[in-house]
């Protein structure tokens, strides 16, 4: 097969699979999209991570340590994922942590109070799975099959933190209505950027996009966000941090304002307000866990050993 081969092949909307011939960019675009996505749902565990000790009730607290947990399991699908297509876990997790790996701009904003974690729950996750809904058609079928899972439990994930918004917004006193509010505006704008730079800014867009990986732009998606969350905030009396947001009747979508590009631009190359902490502790986590993974090696070598003895 050749390129022109593979892109009929997947525009066709067949699945590729981790033997298939591939052209070399395909892959390696791949291993790059999924490192970052599994680096993202790791690193996205630390500022929730938070918040466990902190939750407001024990139930609050059981289903933060779920949420959180089921992160670290998203993780362990998408390094699988990547592994499929030759490339070794530890390779990945290296280039983490010598910082030459990106993870998503968002989570490398400050969770200061409990409605943090509401609005991390309503818009990160809301904002992950428009992405990702989208990302369960991506042509790789690894990637696809994980998405699906993922899916399911991010749908869960948006609406504990809707859920805790509702319990501010509607049944809070004043503090609480305006702790949510505060939360809403750190947030907002966060989670429009973590669908990329615009459309005309993407060096990877549209190669990706022929490749099926991607199956819509940046910003279809964000708009697809900005839609869909509208109605919500408004729901719940919180008012949008946007003065240019406003209904586009022509377009039958909202209009809203420009993104600042550079805000965003900085905290990519690693100059947002928690990139140091959040490097930190993951390399700290890493080190911590190096008894764990010689300790599962070794015991995996002696079952292999016993078994090779037996036979
Ligand atoms: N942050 O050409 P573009 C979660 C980079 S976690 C940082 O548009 P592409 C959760 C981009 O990588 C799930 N970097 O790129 C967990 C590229 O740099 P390189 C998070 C960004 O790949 C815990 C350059 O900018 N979701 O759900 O075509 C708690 C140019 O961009 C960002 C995913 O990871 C960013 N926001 O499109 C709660 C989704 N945006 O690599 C929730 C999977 C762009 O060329 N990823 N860059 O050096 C994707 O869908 C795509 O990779 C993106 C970017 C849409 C993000």
């Amino acid at each position: 097969m050749n390129n022109d081969a593979f892109v009929a092949y997947v525009a066709a909307e067949n699945k590729v699979e981790a033997k298939d011939w591939m052209p070399d960019g395909y892959r390696k675009t791949l291993i790059r999209q999924i490192a970052q996505h599994a680096h993202s749902e790791v690193v996205g565990m630390l500022p929730e991570g938070n918040w466990i000790t902190r939750a407001p009730s024990l139930r609050r607290k059981a289903i933060l340590l779920s949420k959180v947990q089921d992160e670290a399991g998203h993780g362990l699908y998408l390094y699988c994922a990547a592994e499929t297509l030759g490339v070794d876990r530890d390779t990945l997790i290296n280039e983490l942590h010598i910082g030459k790996a990106k993870y998503s701009s968002i989570f490398n904003y400050p969770t200061i109070s409990w409605a943090d974690i509401g609005a991390i729950g309503w818009l990160v996750d809301g904002s992950a799975i428009v992405n990702q809904v989208s990302l369960q058609r991506t042509s790789y079928g690894p990637y696809s099959r994980a998405m699906v899972k993922i899916c399911k439990e991010e749908s869960f994930h948006q609406r504990q933190g809707y859920e805790i918004m509702i319990a501010l917004c509607k049944h809070g006193n004043a503090a609480q209505k305006k702790m949510a509010q505060d939360a809403f505006n750190r947030w907002w704008w966060p989670s429009l950027m973590m669908f990329g730079p615009s459309d005309a800014h993407s060096p990877n867009s549209a190669q990706s996009m022929e490749w099926r990986i991607k199956r819509h732009s940046n910003d279809e998606l964000r708009q697809k966000m900005v839609d869909m969350t509208v109605p919500q905030a408004e729901y719940l009396g919180l008012t949008i941090p946007d003065p240019h947001l406003k209904w586009n009747e022509e377009r039958g979508h909202y209009d809203f304002g420009e993104i600042d590009w550079t805000e965003f631009n900085e905290v990519v190359k690693g100059n947002g307000p928690c990139n140091k902490e959040r490097l930190n502790a993951r390399k700290k986590a890493y080190d911590d866990g190096a008894w764990v993974r010689e300790a599962a090696s070794a015991y995996a070598a002696k079952k292999l050993k016993r078994a090779v003895d037996a036979a």
